[in-house]
């Protein structure tokens, strides 16, 4: 049965330690603007649950979303958010850090990664950051409905190959059209043992 249906937001917190425990968590990492929001959203059926924006740099605190008892979906900012004062990215940075790094019920970091702009300098920190400290993640493509088909497959492997992995580890998503969508919310339900 799905029971992502169920999910409500919880709580927003600044500061990682004030978060408090739960049973299970996953959460969505990666670039402003990649759609971590928006899929977060699609996974869940609510297009209300996480607040989206066109403009870079809407998501500004880490957002629970709690599904049954005290299992967590966790929307964080994103990286590279370059507008808006200096400061902010400092603070974005420490966040989500400071997070991934205090979490031990945390299952998987969901890593998105732009499938039309493809990896950038600051997804390849990222993923090596996330090896470095034995975070378990998966990276997954979003929008993937902007990729010209007949670039698909070049895109796939120039992807896996700046993030040193297999192309079949990619996860292709598009929460747009829904690609890869129910696939992936079978995978965070496993993870969280929905
Ligand atoms: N074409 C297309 N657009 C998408 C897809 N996913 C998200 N978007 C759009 O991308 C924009 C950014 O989406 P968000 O979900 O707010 O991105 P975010 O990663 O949460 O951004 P921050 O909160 O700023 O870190 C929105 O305009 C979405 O509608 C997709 O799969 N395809
Ligand atoms: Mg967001």
């Amino acid at each position: 049965m799905n029971r992502f249906g169920e999910a409500r937001y919880l709580k927003s917190i600044y500061n990682p330690m004030e978060l408090g425990d739960c049973e299970a968590e996953v959460a969505f990492v990666g670039r402003s603007n990649v759609g971590k929001s928006t899929v977060l959203n699609v996974i869940c059926g609510n297009k209300n649950l996480a607040r989206t924006s066109q403009t870079p740099g809407m998501t500004r605190t880490i957002n629970v979303f709690l599904i049954g008892k005290n299992k967590w979906i966790v929307d964080l900012p994103g990286y590279g958010f370059a507008a808006g004062p200096k400061n902010d990215l400092h603070k974005f940075k420490e966040m989500i850090k400071g997070y991934l790094l205090s979490r031990p019920t945390l299952r998987m970091a969901l890593m998105l990664v732009d499938g039309n702009v493809g990896v950038t300098k600051l997804d390849e920190h990222m993923a090596m950051w996330l090896q470095l400290n034995n975070i378990p993640y998966y990276v997954i493509v979003n929008k993937c409905d902007k990729i010209n088909s007949s670039k698909q497959q070049n895109r796939r492997m120039e992807i896996a190959h700046k993030l040193g992995m297999t192309p079949e580890k990619l996860r292709w998503v598009s929460a747009e059209n829904g690609m890869g969508m129910s696939a992936l919310r079978n995978e965070i339900a496993e993870l969280l043992e929905l």
